[in-house]
């Protein structure tokens, strides 16, 4: 079997008003479909970045994965990655990849080896998980990924979507977001997005969750680094109940040292909390160095920017070893994606915290694959009884996707400039902003 076609479909897909440390999201996404066709009349797919710079990588790499041998993905790894190294600003790498060669590669060679993957599974007959070692469990959890946000569905015009959520930028209205997200989809781990609104007032909103939610519900939040060392560590000693358990407080500030800095000042009061991150370790070299100095204690994998479902299982792995735990990050995407995250969650053994997904904030509408929106039930995601992804594409609703991604001017995701355009225009991205 070898590779005779790749199909690569930019789409935008309508995304809410969500807040974060970066600013503010665009009214669409942007997501590219890879569709790798088969001499045997089998079509493989993956779902990854959008926009210009992940669609010309992805070109770039057409040389390389026409006639391969969708097998041999060492070699395929090899061709795109060999040379590449890792520089650039580690607090912006998964935001704008485009400066950093290796990134860039790796999630290159990610949207490929997801479609090889795929592809291998229909040929032989089995899912992915199987394909890549076999699963640890059949079904994958996912927690409530709470954000703040403004008024607004996303989308404009013919594709402005329903405002399923409403404003949310209080500790009340983040408890109703909440509990409405439960009530849909059954999730039995809570993350919250922060560094939006000032330290306190986030404080708060994480203690009105575990009043409204009890201990049951594990709590995280992530500022996205705009903390510095000393406000980290007051939000952890003022959240040390909150965020005991399963919980875990993510990349409260910038850079490893800070965080050990973080780590260390906490762990002499006697609070345990666990860091997590997944803005200052973003690959594998920055994992030893993190345990070193002992920063980081669960890394946030994700398929789409470690290098694909194999990384993230050699991931899982290292982090077992070293005594690390590892959850899983994401950003706003797809069924093809969610499969993709759900398949490498199942065969990765280590993987024990509920994965990030922002599967809640995309609708129906937008959907590519056949059959609408991918189920939950009780907060997880089955693997299907299907070869593959086990998934198709709906191709009206693709080419959908794609004439709303020809009618917008968004090429890359700039949430800085949507914040200043929608929000306040002055607003810069300060690190720490507390
Ligand atoms: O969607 O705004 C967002 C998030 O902030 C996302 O970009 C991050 O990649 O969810 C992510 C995270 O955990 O840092
Ligand atoms: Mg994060």
């Amino acid at each position: 079997m070898r590779i005779k076609e790749m199909k690569l479909h930019p789409i935008a897909i309508a995304d809410p008003p969500l807040r974060s440390s970066y600013g503010l999201h665009a009214p669409f996404a942007l997501r590219t479909i890879v569709e790798l066709v088969s001499t045997d009349g089998l079509t493989g797919i993956s779902e990854t970045y959008g926009g210009d710079n992940p669609v010309a990588a992805l070109e770039a790499a057409r040389g390389q994965i026409i006639g391969a041998d969708p097998f041999q993905l060492t070699r395929l790894s090899q061709g795109l990655t060999s040379g590449a190294s890792h520089s650039g600003d580690r607090t912006q790498t998964y935001l704008v990849p485009g400066e950093n060669p290796l990134d860039q590669a790796s999630r290159t060679f990610a949207a490929l080896e997801i479609a090889c993957l795929d592809l291998i599974g229909k040929a032989v007959g089995k899912p992915v998980c199987d394909v890549i070692g076999g699963r640890a469990r059949d079904e994958v959890t996912f927690s409530a990924y709470l954000f703040y946000k403004h008024g607004g569905g996303g989308g404009v015009g013919d594709d402005a979507r329903e405002d399923e959520y409403g404003e949310v930028l209080s500790p009340q209205a983040t408890v109703r977001e909440t509990r409405q997200m439960i009530d849909q989809y059954g999730f039995r781990e809570i993350k919250l997005k922060g560094g939006v609104l000032d330290p306190e007032t986030e404080v708060e909103t994480i203690r009105a969750l575990r009043q409204e939610f009890g201990t049951a519900y594990p709590l995280r939040i992530d500022p996205n680094c705009a903390w510095s060392v000393d406000t980290s560590v007051e939000v952890g000693r003022a959240l040390k109940g909150e965020l005991s358990g399963c919980g875990y407080l993510e990349d409260p500030c910038a850079t490893l040292e800070g965080m050990a800095e973080v780590r260390r000042r906490l762990l002499a009061e006697g609070i345990e909390t666990p860091l997590a991150s997944n803005v200052a370790v973003t690959c594998f070299a920055d994992v030893p160095e993190a345990k070193k100095l002992d920063a980081v204690q669960i890394v946030l994998s994700d398929p789409h920017y470690w290098g694909g479902l194999r990384q993230v299982q050699s991931l899982s792995h290292l982090c077992d070893v070293l005594g690390m735990g590892l959850s899983m990050h994401s950003n706003s995407h797809l069924g093809v994606s969610l499969m993709a995250m759900t398949h490498v969650a199942a065969a990765s053994p280590h993987l024990t915290y509920a994965c990030d997904t922002h599967y809640p904030w995309q609708t129906a509408q937008d959907e590519v694959v056949v059959g609408g929106r991918v189920p939950f039930s009780n907060g997880a995601v089955r693997i299907p009884d299907r070869p593959g992804l086990g998934v198709d594409l709906d191709y009206d609703q693709l080419a959908r996707g794609r004439e709303r991604y020809q009618k917008i001017p968004y090429r890359k995701r700039d949430d800085e400039a949507e914040m200043r355009r929608h929000v306040d225009p002055n607003w810069k991205r300060i690190l720490p902003r507390w």
